[in-house]
């Protein structure tokens, strides 16, 4: 037996690839009729007195060339893997390169946080469609056809005609929420409609053709103009801090009265470059319109503006994402560069 084990072990030393060490281990261990499984085998045949010894080494054997398999194996695998590192231009010991995680965009970030805002302050979320019909987008908030406020949006018309004329729209803004809210509600009414709004405007550091609004709408007995800047604060507040500086001007929109505009303090220049592409010397940089709804509008919906009254307003999430990350050009967030957007 010790000299099969030594025939054994040089052959396994000559067996130098994957190929030979199975040869090898096939004509040794295979369990048909590898020679030291024969051996086994043959116990029974040796002489009584001698099975027990015999048996115990050709155990032994069997033990001692299958660890030196492994062994073998493992030797062969080393050497195989450091042939591959010093021949090869692929380092198989280099760190893998981490897959990239991606995540929300920043406008998506600062929309889903205005939401929250509201939502804490008891407002619910609504939607509407993207493409408009002229009479939800314009008539319904008071701006009938050839009146000049159709001038303040500029409108992207989807060209095919209805009843010969074209009548539907990229929604300019978010407003004709209010008309759909009220058609399918009865007050007491707190909703927000977030979306995508189209413009066809030159675009420059605070304005794109592509625009994400939240349209607020509230409508109960006994709303005031102070419940509307009451709810306003508290947004800023929840999303500036308290210590930016917030205004109201006077403004005007048909579907409002009276109507008024926040804006809040430029960070770029504070109000003191005449030449500043963000707040243009005013100081101040508009996010939002908003004001008392028409009781008109009230009273399309058969609500009765004898009894109800209600607030509206329209913010700018993409001003909002500039004022809170002190970014200055707006055209940033769909320009698709990750260098930029990596950075939220
Ligand atoms: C409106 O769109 C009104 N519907 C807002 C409103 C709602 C008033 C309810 C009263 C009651 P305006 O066109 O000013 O108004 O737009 C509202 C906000 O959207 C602006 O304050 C600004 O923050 C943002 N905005 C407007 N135009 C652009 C633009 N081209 N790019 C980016 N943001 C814009």
């Amino acid at each position: 037996m010790d000299e099969l084990r030594e025939e054994a072990l040089s052959a396994l030393r000559d067996a130098s690839d994957a190929d030979a060490i199975e040869r090898w281990r096939v004509e040794w261990l295979g369990r048909a009729d590898g020679r030291v499984t024969s051996l086994l085998r043959s116990v029974r045949e040796q002489p009584q007195e001698q099975r027990a010894s015999f048996g115990a080494n050709a155990n032994a054997l069997k033990q001692s060339l299958e660890s030196a398999l492994a062994a073998r194996q493992e030797e062969l695998r080393r050497v195989q893997l450091e042939a591959l590192t010093t021949t090869s231009a692929l380092d198989v010991t280099l760190p893998g390169r981490p897959q990239e995680l991606g995540r929300l965009h920043p406008v998506t970030q600062t929309l889903r946080d205005c939401i929250r805002a509201f939502e804490e302050m008891g407002f619910r979320v609504a939607e509407g469609p993207e493409v408009e019909w002229e009479k939800y987008n314009f008539d319904g908030v008071r701006i009938p056809q050839d009146h000049p406020a159709r001038d303040m949006w500029d409108t992207i018309w989807v060209d095919k005609l209805v009843d010969g004329r074209r009548q539907m729209l990229l929604r300019t803004h978010t407003s004709p929420n209010q008309v759909r809210v009220m058609e399918r509600m009865e007050p007491p009414i707190r909703v927000i409609v977030p979306g995508k709004c189209y413009r066809q405007e030159a675009t420059d550091a605070t304005h794109e053709w592509m625009l994400t609004q939240i349209e607020g709408l509230a409508v109960d007995e006994g709303i005031r103009m102070s419940d509307l800047k009451g709810v306003l604060y508290e947004f800023a507040r929840k999303l500036f801090g308290a210590d930016r500086k917030i205004i109201f001007h006077h403004s005007y929109f048909p579907f409002v009265e009276p109507g008024v505009e926040m804006a809040l303090d430029c960070f770029i220049c504070r109000g003191s470059d005449p030449s500043c592409a963000t707040c243009h010397g005013t100081g101040w940089i508009e996010i939002l319109g908003a004001g008392m709804v028409h009781p008109e509008i009230i009273d399309n919906a058969g609500y009765g503006s004898d009894r109800y009254t209600g607030f509206a307003f329209g913010i700018g999430i993409e001003r909002v994402a500039l004022l809170r990350w002190g970014i200055e050009d707006i055209r940033h967030f769909y320009a698709n560069d990750l260098r930029f957007l990596s950075q939220f």
